[in-house]
């Protein structure tokens, strides 16, 4: 059974991960009409995935006896400033995400509540990877700079590549 306090501390995960759904959805559309067709289809790949991560809280609340709440959603920006400024932000976004991800283990610690604690490992070694896959993509991005080439490249890669891998359970 959940603590209120670990009850609060999911749910509010929940909002975390519905949230970052809507804002890569956003950042998807927003490419797609920009014509960075590889890049959408990676974002919307990603938004997704976010879901499924919400999805996977909403399940285990529930089963640990808790009830989840399926939260109200934001406005995510419509308008980007260009591809740089889309994964900044996104490996921005990540970043608060481990942060946020943390403050539930260590809630989860301190509550000794270790079911919780060994769920959320999961979402612990996800962020590690999501958090590379940005920074690579960032880095990859401050390296082409303005050659149009190199981001043409970039943008058709993206199309193939899978964004963090999702496990089902
Ligand atoms: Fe939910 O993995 Fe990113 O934020």
């Amino acid at each position: 059974m959940l603590s209120k306090k670990i009850e609060a501390a999911l749910n509010k995960q929940i909002q975390i991960e519905a949230e970052s759904s809507q804002f890569y959805l956003a950042m998807a559309s927003w490419a797609e009409t920009e014509g960075l067709n590889g890049t959408a289809s990676f974002l919307y790949r990603h938004s997704d995935e976010e879901r499924a991560h919400m999805l996977k809280l909403v399940r285990f609340v529930n089963e640990r006896g808790g009830k989840a709440i399926v939260p109200a959603l934001t406005q995510p920006p419509k308008v980007f400033k260009g591809i740089d400024h889309i994964f900044k932000s996104l490996f921005e976004h990540e970043t608060k995400v481990s942060h946020e991800i943390n403050k539930v283990v260590d809630s989860c610690l301190k509550e000794k509540d270790y079911t919780t604690h060994n769920f959320m490992q999961w979402y612990v070694s996800e962020q590690i990877e999501e958090e590379a896959l940005a920074r690579t993509l960032l880095d990859k991005l401050n390296m082409i700079g303005s050659d149009k080439g190199g981001l043409y490249l970039f943008d058709r890669d993206l199309e193939s590549l899978g964004s963090a891998p999702i496990e089902e359970g």
